[in-house]
């Protein structure tokens, strides 16, 4: 179903969305079982020990099950509602969380060029490891990116520690359920287990000025494989993720693979027909 005019305005002006069971349990079953297979076989999960964080880029482009999570109907709602309908599928992470993660925004990009879309894989309550938003910091006029506020000195700040700050919420999750978040908003976790496990899938607008397409590109050379070096064999992909690709999913993905083979020709593959016009 296509976002409500309501939930587009609460994404615009608290900057996230949750959605309670977007996946059918039987989907969220196979998308856990994906995971496990991807993060053990591609992810250095086998070596996982719980002493830090394990994270892999493209998790979802390793297994057909994974890759098939950007052709699902709800999800694509999700996205063409929140960036618009050509929006830029441009990668994410898996991961086995350990402990807790400060608060930090992903981006500071004072508009929305891009959001990301997180899969929690395990019941999440406020103490155990929830994603926690302040809400409506995305905005440039928020007082704590407006006055500079360090989150994660709050005790030293206030008095108060940073899991307390005024505001903050927890987005107690179950599998199935998913969130997307403009990449300005601050968020964090704290008291999670040492294996937490969650994956995401980050998206750019499809830029329509020559200021945006600037902004999509300087997104693009500090979040793609070429800009960490993973070597991926096809590029800005993972091969399944394009070998497993219709026209639709392809729709998503010819830009970056554009803009990434532009700003890394040596990490460059020829794929698909490119018939983007950057
Ligand atoms: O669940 C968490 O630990 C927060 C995730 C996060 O910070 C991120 O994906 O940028």
């Amino acid at each position: 179903m296509a976002l409500t005019q309501e939930q587009l305005g609460f994404f615009d002006a608290f900057g996230y969305l949750m959605i309670p069971q977007l996946f059918l349990s039987s989907e969220t079953d196979e998308i856990i079982e994906a995971f496990e297979w991807t993060i053990q076989n591609c992810g250095g999960g086998k070596d996982h020990d719980g002493s830090s964080r394990t994270m892999f880029p493209g998790p979802i482009e390793h297994h057909p099950r994974m890759c098939a999570i950007l052709d699902h109907p709800e999800i694509l709602n999700l996205i063409d509602g929140v960036l618009g309908e050509d929006f830029n599928y441009c990668g994410g992470d898996g991961n086995y969380y350990t402990g807790d993660t400060g608060w930090h925004p992903d981006g500071g990009w004072g508009s929305l060029i891009a959001a990301k879309v997180a899969f929690y894989l395990d019941p999440l309550t406020r103490n155990t490891g929830a994603l926690r938003v302040i809400p409506g910091s995305h905005r440039p006029d928020h007082f704590v990116r407006k006055e500079g506020i360090d989150v994660n000195n709050s005790l030293g700040l206030f008095g108060i520690p940073p899991t307390e700050f005024p505001g903050a919420i927890a987005l107690e999750t179950n599998p199935g359920d998913v969130v997307i978040f403009n990449h300005d908003l601050f968020h964090a976790s704290f008291g999670g287990t040492s294996r937490r496990r969650m994956f995401t899938m980050n998206c750019t607008i499809k830029p329509e000025t020559s200021e945006e397409l600037e902004q999509v590109r300087r997104y693009m050379q500090a979040h793609t494989p070429g800009s960490n070096n993973y070597v991926t064999g096809a590029g800005m992909y993972y091969p399944p993720m394009i070998d497993t690709a219709d026209e639709n999913r392809l729709h998503h993905l010819r830009q970056p693979i554009e803009i990434h083979d532009q700003l890394f020709p040596h990490l460059a593959r020829d794929v698909v027909n490119q018939e983007s016009t950057v």
